[in-house]
């Protein structure tokens, strides 16, 4: 018995078929067990002879039990090992880092321009009140310059907002002026139900801004303007002042800047003119303030809206606004800033 179980415990080729020579050998129905159990049948003096006997030859087979356990666990461990070995010469998988949109991007240096003039910086909402949208703004219902902005709208009150001047309409209406002039601006999206062309989209970004004070003047709104376009596009543009009609402002102008690529030569996005217009703003109308419950005697200043796809288009050299919202990785990788 002891030479066979030998034998196949040697022979044993994993940990299961091991198991099942023990349990054969050694456990409750093995021989070994059954022998002991029939002791008591023996003689006396017989007993101690076959009881050693039986359990050298017990004791033996554990023994072999055990020794082959820990190989065959051992040949399995490096057979694991083999298997997973990590060569670490092997060049890495570069990871591939997300940025921020072209668009964002343009935000965040007009963010930081305005906040460095201290200016406050607010996030309004993009379903919005049509109160908000155009009857603070001067625009009562049949104002024929609603039309201006064709309008997506969710109810006969509620639409999306087609401009950032909602925003200015709801921190006038809050600003204390006890503490000081107001000075914010509101970057988001806009809607418009305009027909998509190079130039033009059903939404698009704007940022509108207004600095209502004591003693603001038209020369305040050049300064600021004039100085945040020239932080984004540098010295080298030109920048015209044209007046223009808004509900909400009184004067108004719109703001021009020269095309950088075309120069008036063959430049679609300045529609061949070598200047597009990049923003619309104006003295904040008496109506306006009034409407918000701010005394136009004593205070006024000044409000204005730029589009910021506009700004990356002019820019960069964008000759199609379309391109921000295909998200074409191989167009916005080229606006990738890293680090
Ligand atoms: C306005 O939206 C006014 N709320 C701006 C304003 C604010 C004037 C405060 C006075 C005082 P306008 O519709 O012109 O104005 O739009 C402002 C800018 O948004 C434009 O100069 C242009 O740069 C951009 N824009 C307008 N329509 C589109 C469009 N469909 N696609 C892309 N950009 C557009």
């Amino acid at each position: 018995l002891q030479k066979k179980g030998l034998k196949d415990i040697q022979a044993s080729r994993d940990l299961k078929q091991l198991n099942d020579i023990r349990v054969h050998l050694l456990g409750k129905k093995g021989p070994i067990t059954e022998v002991l159990r029939g002791m008591r049948d023996l003689a006396k003096e017989e007993r101690p002879v076959v009881g050693s006997f039986a359990n050298k030859v017990r004791d033996a087979l554990t023994e072999a039990i055990e020794g082959q356990k820990a190989a065959l666990e051992q040949e399995k461990l490096t057979q694991q090992l083999a298997h997973e070995k990590i060569d670490v010469t092997l060049p890495g998988q570069q990871p591939k880092l997300g940025t921020h949109h072209v668009i964002m991007q343009i935000i965040e240096q007009l963010e930081d321009t305005f906040l460095g003039m201290g200016f406050k910086v607010v996030y309004g909402y993009e379903v919005e009140e049509e109160k908000y949208n155009f009857e603070m703004l001067n625009m009562p219902k049949d104002h024929p310059a609603r039309d201006m902005q064709d309008t997506f709208y969710i109810t006969k009150d509620i639409l999306m907002r087609t401009h950032m001047s909602p925003d200015e309409a709801r921190e006038l209406e809050k600003h204390d002026f006890s503490k000081g002039p107001l000075k914010m601006v509101s970057p988001g999206r806009v809607y418009r139900r305009d027909t998509d062309d190079a130039t033009h989209s059903h939404q698009f970004f704007q940022m509108e801004g207004q600095y209502i004070g004591e003693h603001v003047t038209m020369a305040d709104l050049k300064g600021t303007l004039e100085f945040a376009i020239r932080q984004i596009f540098g010295e080298d543009r030109q920048i015209r002042f044209r007046p223009s009609y808004f509900p909400f402002t009184e004067p108004s102008v719109e703001v021009d800047i020269s095309c950088f690529k075309c120069n008036g030569k063959g430049c679609a996005v300045c529609k061949h003119t070598g200047w597009i217009e990049v923003l619309g703003a104006g003295m904040t109308h008496p109506n306006v303030l009034k409407a918000a419950g701010v005394d136009p005697e004593v205070y006024g200043g000044f409000a204005f809206g730029l589009g910021i796809d506009r700004f990356a288009m002019l820019k960069y050299g964008i000759d199609d606004i379309r391109n921000f919202y295909l998200n074409d990785v191989r167009f916005l990788d080229q606006f990738t800033k890293r680090g």
